[in-house]
C-alpha cells in the first residue's frame, strides 16, 4: 500500500506477483484515504496472497459478494484498485497496452474537457482561451456567484492544484480547481440557490456570445438543487446548448429525475460518486439521463464499469468518466483504457495533476489536440516511484462542507 502526498493526497495499491510482473490500481478516496488503505491493508491483501493473479473476475466477485457487506464508496473503491492492478498485470503477460485486451481501440484518442472558471466573465473567458490555447476542445464552466465568498470549481490562488506555469500572483484563468484542502476540519463554505439560479443561465449567455454555438460547454451543478428548481437550470440553459448539465440535484433518489426530466432538454450527467450498476439501473431504464460519470476507480474497477457502460449501450446512453486530480494517473490511464475500447464513449473529465503528483507516477497516456491518448506500453501505463514518493508524506485533508448562507444550515457540497 502506498500512501503518499505528491501535491495531494494517495492511495496506490501495488501487486506482484511470484514471477515479478507488478500492477498498479488506485485506491484514493478524497478525504477519506486512509480507510480505504486499511480495507485493502487489513482485509483484501491477505486474501490475495496465492491467488491467480489471472482470475480476475473470479477475484472481483470473490471480494464484491465474499464481503457479505456490498456496494458503498470504501468497499468499492478497494475493490476497483485490486481489479485495475489485475488487469494491468494481464495486459503485461499478454505484452499489450490494455485497452487491447478490452477490445481493441474503437476511436484514435478520448475527448476530453478542461475546466475553465473565473470570479467575473472576464476571468471566464481568458480561462476558456488559456485552456483552448492547452489544446481542449470541450470546456466546463464555473463561476463565482455574487454574494457568496467561495463557490465549488472556481479556482483561486488559495484552492489551485497547479500553476501551470504561470507565476504565483497570476490571476485565477490558469489555475486548477484543487477542493481538499490540508486541515484538521473541512472548511465551510456559504451557500445560496436562489443567487446561484439568478446568476448562471446569465454566464451562458455571455460566453456563448463570447465563443458562438460550436464549442461544447459543460457545467457542475454538484449536487445542489432540489428536482424542481434543477428543472429550472435545466430549462434556463436550454438556448445555450450544453453538452452537460453534471449532478444537477442529489442522486441517492433517482426518482427525482423523472420531474427534471419533464421539464429540460438539457442533457443531464451523474455518477461521479454512483459505485454500482445498481445506482443506475432506473435511471438507464428509464431513459432519464445521458451520461455515466462513474470512474474505474470508485465504480468498483474496470470489471463492473465495462458492464455498466454496456447496459448503458442499450440505452444511448454515454460515457463521461469523472477524471479530477483526486483520481489518480493511475485511475485515469485505466479510465482511459476502457474508454479507448467502448463504443458508447462520450468524453473525460482530464485535470491535469500537479508536477508533484507527474513526478511521482510518470504516466505515459498524453493530451493534444483535445484527445487523451495512451501509449503502447504494455498493462495500463504508469508507474510509480517510491524514492521521490517517499518526501511527500500523507497529511489529513477534507473537503469542504456547505452552510446555507441565510440561516446556517448544513446543504450539499
Ligand atoms: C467534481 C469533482 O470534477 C468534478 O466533476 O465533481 O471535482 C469533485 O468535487 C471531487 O472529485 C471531489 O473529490
Ligand atoms: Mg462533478
Amino acid at each position: 500500500m502506498l500512501v503518499h502526498s505528491p501535491g495531494r493526497n494517495f492511495v496506490t495499491l501495488r501487486i506482484t506477483t511470484d514471477d515479478g510482473i507488478t500492477g498498479l490500481g488506485d485506491a484514493t478516496l478524497n478525504g477519506r484515504e486512509l480507510s480505504v488503505a486499511s480495507y485493502l491493508r487489513d482485509h483484501l491483501a491477505p486474501l490475495l496472497i496465492g491467488r491467480d493473479a489471472h482470475k480476475i473476475e473470479d477475484t472481483w466477485q470473490y471480494l464484491y459478494r465474499g464481503a457479505y457487506w456490498r456496494r458503498g464508496p470504501v468497499t468499492m473503491t478497494a475493490i476497483a484498485a485490486v481489479d485495475v492492478a489485475l488487469w494491468d498485470i494481464k495486459a503485461k503477460v499478454a505484452n499489450m497496452p490494455l485497452y487491447q485486451l478490452l477490445g481493441g481501440a474503437s476511436r484514435v484518442g478520448c475527448l476530453a474537457y478542461g475546466h475553465a472558471s473565473g470570479r467575473d466573465n472576464q476571468e471566464i473567458f481568458d480561462s476558456i482561451r488559456h485552456h483552448q490555447e492547452l489544446g481542449y476542445k470541450a470546456i466546463r464552466v464555473q463561476s463565482s456567484i455574487p454574494g457568496l465568498n467561495s463557490v465549488y470549481g472556481v479556482a483561486t490562488a488559495a484552492n489551485s492544484a497547479t500553476g501551470t506555469g504561470s507565476a504565483k500572483g497570476a490571476t485565477s484563468t490558469r489555475y486548477d480547481y484543487e477542493p481538499a484542502r490540508r486541515s484538521a476540519f473541512p472548511v465551510e463554505e456559504e451557500w445560496d440557490t436562489r443567487a446561484y439560479l439568478r446568476h448562471i443561465p446569465g454566464v451562458f449567455e455571455a460566453v456563448r456570445n463570447e465563443f458562438g454555438p460550436e464549442l461544447p460547454l459543460l457545467h457542475d451543478a454538484h449536487h445542489r438543487l432540489t428536482p424542481i428548481q434543477a428543472a429550472k437550470l435545466g430549462k434556463a440553459l436550454e438556448p445555450y446548448d450544453l453538452f452537460w448539465l453534471e449532478d444537477v440535484t442529489p442522486a441517492e433518489n433517482t426518482d427525482a429525475f423523472r420531474l427534471i426530466r419533464q421539464h429540460t432538454t438539457t442533457p443531464l450527467a451523474v455518477g461521479e460518486i454512483f459505485n454500482s450498476i445498481y445506482d443506475y439501473k432506473n435511471l438507464f431504464e428509464e431513459q432519464l439521463i445521458d451520461y455515466v460519470r462513474s470512474p474505474v476507480s470508485h465504480g468498483g474497477g474496470i470489471t463492473p464499469l465495462k458492464k455498466i457502460f454496456d447496459y448503458a449501450a442499450v440505452y444511448q446512453i454515454k460515457s463521461g468518466v469523472h477524471g479530477p486530480t483526486d483520481v489518480s494517473p493511475v485511475g485515469h490511464a485505466a479510465s482511459l483504457h476502457l474508454s479507448m475500447a467502448i463504443h458508447n464513449y462520450g468524453i473525460s473529465e482530464y485535470m491535469r495533476h500537479s508536477p508533484e503528483t507527474l513526478e511521482v507516477f510518470n504516466p505515459s497516456y498524453t493530451f493534444e489536440n483535445g484527445l487523451i491518448r495512451p501509449s503502447s506500453e504494455p498493462g495500463i501505463g504508469v508507474t510509480y516511484d517510491d524514492v521521490i514518493a517517499s518526501q511527500y508524506e500523507y497529511e489529513s485533508a477534507y473537503l469542504p462542507v456547505n452552510r446555507l448562507k441565510l440561516d446556517g444550515s448544513l446543504h450539499d457540497w
